[in-house]
């Protein structure tokens, strides 16, 4: 029978993880082994009525103390670089990385690929690629698990969050929810496939709404429609105007709010402004967007407007947007 001890070992962070794990188990196993034959030895030798030699009793000794207290000491720290880099490497986005996004709901997964492909309860990913994750739950807190990753982080309602991973071997991996989320949580997982970049592109071009066949809408494009469809261009135009500051080349810089301070238009600022208006508001303005927002919206179509309103460009708006500059008629 075949047992393994470990999930298969299928993205660059597994070897270094398992590394790590084994030498920490292995220096515990030692030290426990240690401790535990000293006892025994001791207790056996030193027991009641044996002849053992008791003369010269130590009761100071710095040579013994600094033995015990030295080599655990360099040994933890050591231990604690070595993890904090790899934590760091783990936690650390790379800036090259295909981006998908995982929305967590209890009790599935739904994963949207930039081009618009959906799939649920599977992710495809390239074989070789930087592949990030941008997360959000739509109601408790779930995290996705990938053990064969080594990769796992929270998934939480309200904020985004991330995670990334290199697959280094082809096949299907098990998808988890690792944090207890209600009644079907230990239902809640699917499967991961590192299929070869070729597979994967045309994965991607097939499409995913199988009952639509044809090109798959990007998420830009659906994150437009629902631009329009919300009218949000009744304020928000090119330039910046009374009804509205212009959101064009926002994303990603600093904005200057009512109260002085700065904050930079990142995902979870720009998600905030639309579902919850009133939390920041724009210097300049008043808290005049419409603040319903939130009930009509889903994580999906939140970030598909993200995604619509970071492909603007065309002009970059200015860090403190003026109501009266450049008025559209
Ligand atoms: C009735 C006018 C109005 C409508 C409609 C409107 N907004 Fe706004 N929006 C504003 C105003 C005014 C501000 C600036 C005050 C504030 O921060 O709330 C703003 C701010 C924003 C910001 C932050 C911009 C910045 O400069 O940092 C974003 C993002 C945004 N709106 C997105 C949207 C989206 C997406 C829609 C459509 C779903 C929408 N708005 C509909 C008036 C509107
Ligand atoms: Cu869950």
């Amino acid at each position: 029978m075949n047992y393994d001890i470990a999930p298969p070992q299928a993205s660059t962070f597994a070897p270094k993880v398992d590394a790590l794990f084994y030498v920490i188990s292995a220096l515990t196993a030692f030290f426990t082994i240690v401790v535990f034959a000293l006892v025994l030895y001791f207790a056996v030798k030193y027991r009641k009525g044996s002849k053992a030699d008791r003369s010269n009793i130590v009761h100071d000794s710095h040579k013994i103390e600094l033995a015990w207290s030295l080599p655990p000491l360099v040994l933890g720290l050591g231990i604690f670089a070595w993890g904090a880099q790899v934590f760091i490497e783990m936690r650390t986005m790379p800036k090259d990385a295909i981006e998908i996004f995982v929305i967590g709901k209890q009790w599935m997964w739904h994963v949207q690929h930039p081009n618009g492909v959906r799939e649920n309860n599977e992710i495809h990913v390239p074989l070789g690629k930087k592949v990030k994750l941008t997360m959000i739950s739509q109601d408790v807190i779930h995290a996705v698990y990938i053990p064969a990753f080594r990769a796992q982080y929270q998934v939480i309602p309200g904020r985004y969050t991330s995670l990334w991973f290199e697959p280094t071997k082809e096949g299907k991996y098990p998808l988890f929810c690792n944090m207890y989320c209600g009644t079907q949580h230990s239902e809640m997982g699917g499967y991961v496939y590192v299929v070869k970049p070729d597979e994967y592109a045309q994965f991607l071009e097939r499409g995913g709404d199988k009952k639509k066949p044809g090109a798959p809408t990007s998420l830009v494009e659906r994150g437009k429609e629902l631009y329009t469809k919300l009218n949000c261009m009744g304020c928000h135009e090119l330039n910046d105007n009374v009804r509205g500051p212009s959101l064009h080349g926002i994303a990603g810089q600093k904005r200057k709010l009512v109260k002085g301070e700065l904050v930079t238009a990142d995902d979870d600022y720009l998600r905030e402004s639309i579902i919850r208006p009133e939390a920041k508001i724009v210097n300049g303005y008043e808290n005049t967007m419409p603040q319903d927002y939130k009930g009509q919206l889903t994580e999906e179509q939140i970030r598909e407007l993200l995604e619509y309103i970071k492909s603007l460009t065309g002009k970059s708006a200015s860090v403190t947007p003026t109501p009266n500059e450049g008025m559209n008629p």
